[in-house]
C-alpha cells in the first residue's frame, strides 16, 4: 500500500492537495480535500487493463466551476429539502433555497464547495470539517470527519463520522459519477445494475417524495433480478418520464452489507459491489448531467455516469413515516459505505 500527497492548487489561501492511494494490486483512489473530491478510480478491466472509472476533471478550476457535484461528499443533507425549511423542537430553521424554492446537496457552500483539514492514515486518508452554527442555515456546530481507506482486496472504504453541540439534521453521501467502460469510452445505458430493494419513493415535479412508498414489482424500477439502465431510459413509465428519462430516485435497501448493490458492465467486464448501513440508495443516471469541462477528452453529456448515493431518505424531516435524520447533541454520526471493484468475465 502506497500513499502519494500532491499540490493541487490553493483556494482562498489554503491549500489543495491530491492524495492517492495505490493498493498491491495497482488499484488507484485519488481524492482532493476540496469537497473531498474523488477524482480518479483506476481499476482493471477483463484484460486487466487499468483504467478510470468514475468521472473527473484534471484540475482544481474545473471543480470550482462544476454543477454536477462530481465526485463530491454532499452534506449537510443529501438530497432535497421542501421548501428550505424544516422545524426543530418548535423552531423553525430556513436553510438555503439553492434549488427552485427547495434545498438541495447542503444549500450553495455545502460539503462539497469547501475546503477540508487532511491527514493520511492507515491505508488512506482522513478528512476532517467543523460546519459551524448556522452554516447553510442549519442549527449546531458539527464536527465531521470523512476517512477513504483501499485494501487489497480492492475494497474503498468510506466511513463517516460526526457529532453536533445542538440538534441539527445530517445524512451524508457520496456523488462520485460512476462509468465501468473505462475513461469514460462510452454511456452507462448499457450498465447493469442489480439492487436489493422492493421499494421506492415516488417523486413530484420538484423531484421531492411525495411520501409515497411505491412496489417496485411490474415496473421499471425492479432490479431485484438485473436490469439495464436503458430501460428506464427509454420507459414511458411517469416516474421515469419526469426526472428527465431515467433515474432519481430513492430505493429502500431490503438488506444491508449483504451485496445489495450492484453494477455490472459486461463488455469491460468490471463490477463494482456496493454495500452500506443506510437504509437508501438514491440512483441517479446523469439524466441533467451539464456540460462543464470534458472528462478525459470525453464531453461531458447525459447518461455519462451513474451515481449510488447511499443515504438517509431525502426531505425525511417532512416525513414521520422515514427513518430520523435528525442528530441529537451527544449522538454519534457513523456510518460506511463500501465499493468493491472486481471482474466478471
Ligand atoms: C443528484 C440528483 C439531483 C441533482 C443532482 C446533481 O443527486 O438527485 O436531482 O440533479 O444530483
Amino acid at each position: 500500500m502506497q500513499i502519494m500527497k500532491e499540490s493541487f492548487g490553493e483556494l482562498d489561501h489554503k491549500p489543495v492537495f491530491s492524495f492517492t492511494i495505490i493498493n498491491d494490486q495497482g488499484v488507484e483512489v485519488t481524492a482532493i480535500n476540496y469537497g473531498c473530491i474523488i477524482t480518479r478510480i483506476m481499476v482493471p478491466d477483463k484484460n486487466g487493463v487499468l483504467e478510470n472509472v468514475v468521472l473527473g476533471y484534471e484540475v482544481l478550476e474545473d471543480y470550482l466551476s462544476d454543477s454536477n457535484y462530481l465526485g463530491a461528499i454532499i452534506g449537510r443533507v443529501a438530497g432535497r429539502i421542501r421548501g428550505g425549511s424544516f422545524e426543530l423542537d418548535g423552531k423553525k430553521y430556513t436553510v438555503a433555497q439553492n434549488d427552485r424554492t427547495n434545498h438541495l446537496h447542503g444549500g450553495i457552500q455545502g460539503f462539497d464547495k469547501v475546503v477540508w483539514n487532511a491527514k493520511i492514515i492507515e491505508d488512506g486518508v482522513c478528512f476532517s470539517y467543523e460546519s459551524k452554527e448556522g452554516e447553510e442555515g442549519y442549527p449546531g456546530n458539527l464536527s465531521i470527519e470523512v476517512m477513504y481507506t483501499l485494501n487489497n482486496d480492492n475494497e474503498f472504504l468510506i466511513r463517516y463520522e460526526a457529532k453536533t453541540d445542538q440538534k441539527t439534521l445530517l445524512t451524508v453521501t457520496n456523488h462520485s459519477y460512476f462509468n465501468l467502460s473505462g475513461n469514460s469510452k462510452k454511456n452507462i445505458l448499457n450498465h447493469s445494475l442489480t439492487l436489493k430493494s422492493d421499494e421506492f419513493l415516488e417523486l413530484d415535479e420538484g423531484l421531492i417524495p411525495t411520501g409515497h412508498i411505491a412496489e417496485v414489482t411490474n415496473t421499471p424500477f425492479d432490479f431485484r433480478l438485473g436490469e439495464v439502465i436503458e430501460t428506464g431510459v427509454t420507459s414511458t413509465h411517469p416516474q421515469n418520464v419526469l426526472v428527465g428519462n431515467g433515474y432519481d430516485h430513492p430505493f429502500l435497501l431490503n438488506s444491508n452489507h449483504d451485496n445489495e448493490i450492484m453494477l455490472k458492465d459486461s463488455e469491460s467486464g468490471r463490477t463494482l459491489t456496493v454495500e452500506t448501513d443506510e437504509p437508501a440508495v438514491v440512483v441517479y443516471t446523469g439524466n441533467a448531467l451539464q456540460y462543464n469541462k470534458d472528462v478525459q477528452d470525453v464531453r461531458t453529456s447525459k447518461y455519462l455516469g451513474i451515481c449510488l448515493e447511499t443515504q438517509g431518505l431525502p426531505d425525511a424531516i417532512h416525513h414521520s413515516q422515514f427513518p430520523s435524520i435528525i442528530l441529537d447533541k451527544g449522538q454519534r454520526y457513523s456510518s460506511i459505505t463500501k465499493y468493491k471493484f472486481g471482474i466478471k468475465r
